[in-house]
């Protein structure tokens, strides 16, 4: 008897759950208007001035080692770029259209320089394509949202043109998934209406899919959007629903389980600031405290993040950007215990914070300075004993009437990062 599509979705996502912590890389033509990855779509752009920025199109200063170095030292395991947005423009050298990077200025192909850079840094790799296509002439109108410059109908109308583009689609994914090696991740997006499941001929796609890069993980978009989960929500999912949930710019409440209340992996897709693509004039950056802090509220959820950035036009990840993820990093480098291969805790979440936990070990993240003792409810007679993970120091634990921390000095002297982490292994 074969293993049943759940028991296949826990193999293949082991290292995914272990990982926890990914970038996401939105790039593209997008980032000369520095608008948005939506702004042609926004702004009702022909493609004959969308050209414009294809014919522009010269990143000079594109340097993924500095990429995969920045991800590697905020301490991302793992990263995923778009190999195609919804524009359409291929970042990679597609034998099957002309509107790609290796036709432009740039002249090269980025995405196999990605690729060499996060590998040769030990991250995962991964690869977005858009199952939207503002480009593509046979790709439909389907909702005055999803494309610019067509009428509604046309789908309808025509499902012999969106035929061809799905063979297009098919043809260039099978691209990414022959001609560059292993790849860790494919991250879909998105579906919508009635194009969904089916539709994109996801079975005949999942069949290659899975015949060419049999430990691949995907996103559950082939089924879903942002907002609906699909059939992987279900206890009965199809072939095609995807190994994460990927809800967006949320942090789901009670994290993402199934039916049978039975966690599902997860993934938050979450922006740095209000942009996925590059906003030269937005500034709404979030700031490394509750980055780290969104961090481990996915961790004590059983979640994922993937924390977006978006290169400019030069090529370099902005700088605001760079900032916040040192920041990460620092936190990272002292903490990252209690965020790899840890998951939601066997306790509520206490008033003062999260818990996450790896085996008999419990971290306890208070998110605010205490006055007085730490209440550890539930805990009493339980803990053998804590330390503050940044420096090992010893954390006092009354017992055994009720466990309170009580954080000594190191607590307070250890302010910098404003997030403070303490490990309570515990015998149970
Ligand atoms: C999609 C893309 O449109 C966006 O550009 C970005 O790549 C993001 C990660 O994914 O965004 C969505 C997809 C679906 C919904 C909203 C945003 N939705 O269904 O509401």
């Amino acid at each position: 008897m074969g293993q049943s599509y759940i028991e296949q979705r826990t193999e293949r996502t082991k290292w995914f759950l272990q990982d926890r912590f990914g970038m996401f890389i939105h790039w593209g033509l997008y980032a000369i208007p520095a608008r948005g990855e939506w702004v042609r779509n926004a702004e009702r752009i022909t493609n004959e001035d969308y050209q414009v920025y294809f014919d522009d199109f010269n990143p000079e200063r594109y340097n993924p080692k500095e990429w995969a170095k920045a991800a590697k030292a905020a301490g991302m395991k793992y990263a995923v770029l778009t190999a195609k947005h919804h524009d359409g423009f291929c970042l990679y050298d597609s034998q099957l259209t002309d509107y790609k990077s290796t036709n432009t200025k740039a002249g090269r192909d980025l995405v196999q320089e990605f690729l060499d850079a996060f590998r040769a840094e030990g991250l995962k790799v991964g690869l977005y394509y858009s199952l939207i296509d503002w480009y593509h002439p046979d790709y439909p109108a389907y909702g005055d949202m999803h494309h610019p410059m067509r009428d509604n109908e046309q789908f309808k109308r025509d499902p012999a043109r969106f035929g061809n583009y799905l063979e297009y689609m098919h043809g260039q994914i099978r691209e990414l998934l022959t001609n560059y090696g292993k790849l860790d991740i494919m991250w879909f997006d998105f579906s919508y209406g009635e194009l969904k499941g089916e539709a994109w001929r996801s079975t005949e796609l999942m069949e290659m899919i899975r015949s060419i890069q049999p430990h691949i993980i995907l996103d559950n978009r082939l089924e879903a959007s942002g907002e609906e989960g699909g059939s992987i929500y279900t206890n009965d999912p199809s072939f095609y629903s995807g190994d994460f949930a990927s809800p967006e710019q949320i942090i789901p409440p009670s994290g993402v389980t199934d039916e049978a209340g039975n966690s599902i992996p997860w993934e938050a897709c979450i922006t740095l600031n209000n942009n996925w693509g590059y906003g030269a004039t937005d500034y709404t950056y979030k700031s490394a405290k509750t980055v780290i802090r969104k961090l481990v509220e996915c961790v004590s959820k059983n979640g994922n993040l993937l924390l977006n950035v978006g290169p400019d036009a030069s090529g370099e990840i902005p700088e605001q950007s760079l900032a916040i993820l040192e920041e990460v990093g620092k936190w990272i480098r002292r903490n990252g215990e209690s965020i790899y291969g840890c998951g939601q805790a066997d306790l509520p979440k206490p008033e003062w914070g999260r818990y996450t936990q790896k085996g008999n070990k419990l971290y306890a993240h208070l998110f605010e300075e205490s006055v007085g003792p730490v209440n550890l409810a539930g805990l009493a007679g339980r803990v053998k004993h804590a330390r503050l993970l940044s420096d090992g120091s010893e954390i006092f634990v009354s017992r055994p009437w009720n466990a309170v921390m009580y954080p000594n000095d190191a607590f307070f002297n250890f302010s910098k990062p404003e997030h403070f982490t303490y490990p309570l292994p515990d015998e149970r």
